[in-house]
């Protein structure tokens, strides 16, 4: 039935006598009612992709997309003189994930149903999710982002576990969410397990509420703040709530088809995204322990061929380690089962680094995933070698067979096909439509390098995205973009790492060059965009020093003809779905080596964008690819890093006494900046830089602003620019999700 007549049949109306609200809450149902129709995917195995965040973005085009309605629908409402666009801002968009690493999930269940996988995620229903960004006075505040409304794309279900803790249990309700698959008959689903006793009452000011209070708050924050003993404990609740209602769920559905416990790793995959689902080997073996009669040797033996840890970073502090004492507060029934973990691997391994419980009694839970799974994967070449070579060296040494890379990888439809619908419909008249199934078809573009006409029409793309950018932030934000403008973009996380201050640090010194009279050829517009956690101070910082040098920059009436700073508010998917197709210069400059692999840079390389990054991450992958000649690489490479690590012999101080570095760096604390913002975060963050800058903000400075000046010249050789452009939508087929998701389940899940 189109949907007209659906809206017909429903309210006896037609599409044009509705707004774009009723006619949002009638596309949902719409959808939903269709979803509903596809059976699930049924194979014997099942994978269950757990994980603490999915940043799933707004899903209604995403549904039209896979279902394949997206362009009638378009049209219908069209004649009805509607515009889908604007139905689309109406809807929420769901607050699930904070990273990449929760974007990396929600195009992973994309891809696996895109293939027909059956396939899973499961994780928590967070009320408010993570914190919704406002700025005030130059300064980040955090907000609680509601985002369930009436009407969601939440279905209810009667599934109910309970979960048992220290000192109570709670029963948890299971909402999910239908997982379309591009074009697919089949569907998977998004379990997402939450308590029905939630209650937004008790947050105070901000996003502070009581810690203790479990009943009202398991599953209102994703990530709350655990600077605290209370706050670490509730993570622990989390974590574990959501560990053991998976267990459950694995249990059940592999019983109800005929599982007898004893062979359940041919019945369930659990891929464990990162450390937040570790506890989930644990529990599955008092599971079979306790309810099934299944020994401790047996229960293990069976956990170990049916789990797979994914690493996502070599930064040591971000690897959990629950301290022992915390753990017995919570959930003392899973320590008995680690405690007899850590004892198999003791008598079998000697050296402290590799044990689960360490001599502080913190529980590492890292290192529990390695000893009792089957696979540890990282997220890019250059991430997994280090992991093999440095961080985790000693585990390769006793398991090499565990070992393996995935590089990571996005979903074409969303990333393309509905973010960017110009170049989308170019490119199926110039190639077709294949590649939204087979991504490396993309390669055709190749035939097209030099063609002039190719390029005009990528040229004029560009531009039309960021007329649609410039409307977008206009009404979103109030910004006045220049359409004219160069578009240089950071989107993502604040951390020191990945270098946004070295990016403000350009922003300087740039600033300084035109106030000298050192103008550049063409206007450029620098986007930073991404929270910062509220308990990180510096980062904090960072958005203080962008957001008063935006204030600055953007009131100067001698320097805003030719350079406008913005920090984005509240940067989230929707954001992103409108920078990324608008962008020309990828900031993808992270100190080499921290960077696991990032997905921000696969998603410019296929809108045209391209990069300015370090040989970190998958950048390395992408220069592989197109080749020197089409990205714009810089400073130290990983191993000298990594080495400069070993010898603490970095000091930043050396490089901030060269010429021209140190101008830059005390403007910082310039009478012009402080009488805009908060003399006490600029003048930490300068401390920071000259005293400390454990990130290596100033090691690559000088290279950094090089560079870019070679982009932005390159920039006005258009037919070479161009030509770049072709050579990186061209290659970045291999970055598809379906892509990695394949080998997932080749070399994983059904090795
Ligand atoms: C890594 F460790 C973590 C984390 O806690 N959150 C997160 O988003 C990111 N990540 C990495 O920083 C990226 O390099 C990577 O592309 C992404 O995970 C997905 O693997």
């Amino acid at each position: 039935m189109t949907f007209s007549n659906y809206v017909r049949e429903k309210t006896t109306k037609n599409l044009s006598d509705l707004n774009n609200k009723e006619l949002y809450i009638q596309l949902l149902n719409y959808v939903k009612e269709e979803a509903e129709k596809k059976e699930l995917n049924s194979d014997k195995k099942k994978v269950y992709y757990i994980s603490a965040e999915f940043l799933i973005g707004k899903l209604l085009s995403n549904n039209l997309i896979n279902l394949g309605i997206y362009d009638e629908v378009e049209k219908e409402l069209a004649a009805a003189n509607k515009r889908l666009s604007e139905v689309e801002e109406v809807e929420l968009e769901p607050s699930l994930g904070n990273g990449g690493l929760g974007r990396l999930a929600s195009c992973f269940i994309d891809s696996i149903s895109s293939l027909g996988i059956n396939g899973d995620g499961v994780g928590l229903n967070y009320h408010c999710g993570l914190f919704k960004q406002v700025f005030s006075k130059n300064e980040q505040h955090a907000e609680p982002n509601f985002w369930i409304e009436d009407n969601s794309w939440l279905i209810d279900t009667d599934v109910k576990y309970t979960v048992p803790f220290k000192n109570f249990s709670l029963t948890s309700s299971l909402k999910r969410i239908d997982v379309l698959g591009y074009k697919k008959e089949t569907k998977n689903y998004l379990n997402l397990f939450d308590i029905d006793s939630i209650d937004s009452s008790i947050i105070n000011e901000g996003i502070s509420f009581d810690k203790t209070d479990i009943k009202k708050n398991l599953t209102l924050f994703l990530y709350p703040d655990d600077s605290d003993r209370n706050g670490e404990l509730l993570r622990i609740y989390q974590q574990y709530f959501m560990v053991s209602n998976a267990a459950q769920l694995i249990i059940d559905e592999a019983r109800a088809k005929g599982s007898n416990i004893h062979d359940l790793y041919e019945y369930a995959y659990v891929q464990i995204n990162d450390t937040h689902p570790s506890m989930v080997i644990p529990e599955l073996i008092r599971l079979m322990t306790e309810n099934y009669g299944i020994e401790f040797e047996e229960a293990y033996s069976i956990v170990q061929k049916m789990t797979g840890y994914t690493n996502h970073t070599i930064l040591a502090e971000a690897l959990e380690k629950w301290p022992l004492e915390f753990l017995e507060e919570v959930v003392p029934h899973l320590v008995t089962i680690i405690k007899k973990l850590d004892a198999v691997i003791r008598s079998k391994y000697e050296g402290e680094d590799i044990q689960i419980i360490d001599k502080y009694n913190r529980v590492h839970m890292a290192n529990m995933d390695i000893h009792f799974s089957n696979s540890v994967n990282g997220v890019a070449y250059l991430h997994t070698e280090i992991l093999k070579n440095s961080e985790l060296k000693h585990f390769y040494e006793l398991y090499p067979e565990k070992f393996n890379n995935k590089t990571n990888g996005i979903t074409f439809r969303r990333w393309l096909e509905f973010s960017n619908r110009p170049l989308a419909a170019y490119l199926k008249e110039l190639i077709g439509d294949e590649y939204l199934t087979d991504a490396t078809k993309l390669e055709k573009l190749l035939a097209f390098v030099d063609s002039k006409e190719v390029a005009a029409k990528l040229e004029e793309i560009k531009h039309e995205n960021k007329l649609i950018l410039k409307e977008y932030l206009k009404e979103t934000q109030g910004i006045e973009l220049d359409e004219n403008s160069i578009i240089d973009t950071q989107i993502k996380r604040f951390h020191e790492y990945k270098r946004q201050q070295m990016n403000a640090l350009y922003v300087i010194k740039k600033y300084l060059d035109i106030k000298n009279g050192k103008l550049p050829k063409r206007k450029i517009t620098v986007f930073f965009g991404g929270k910062a956690a509220p308990a990180y101070v510096i980062a904090q910082d960072i958005i203080h020093l962008i957001l008063c040098l935006s204030e600055l920059i953007n009131n100067d009436p001698e320097v805003n003809k030719y350079l406008n700073v913005y920090l984005v508010e509240n940067y989230n998917v929707s954001v992103a779905e409108k920078l990324i197709p608008a962008t020309d210069i990828s900031e993808q400059i992270s100190l080499a080596s921290k960077e696991a692999s990032g997905t921000g840079n696969m998603k410019f390389m296929l809108n045209g964008a391209l990069t300015l990054g370090t040989l970190d991450g998958a950048n390395v992958e992408i220069d592989e690819l197109v080749g020197r000649e089409n990205i714009y690489i810089f400073g130290k490479e990983s191993d000298e890093i990594i080495k400069l690590y070993e010898t603490a012999g970095y000091v930043s101080k050396d490089y901030y006494n060269k010429d021209g570095v140190k101008e830059v760096v005390d403007f910082i604390i310039s009478e012009d900046l402080v009488k805009l913002g908060n003399k006490e975060r600029l003048e930490r963050l300068y401390n920071e830089l000259l005293n400390k800058d454990w990130f290596m903000t100033l090691i690559d400075f000088e290279e950094y602003y090089a560079k870019k000046e070679e982009m932005l010249a390159d920039y006005e050789d258009r037919d070479l620019w161009l030509r770049k452009v072709i050579a990186n939508i061209a290659k970045a087929g291999f970055f598809s999700s379906d892509r990695t998701i394949t080998q997932y389940n080749e070399e994983i899940w059904n090795k």
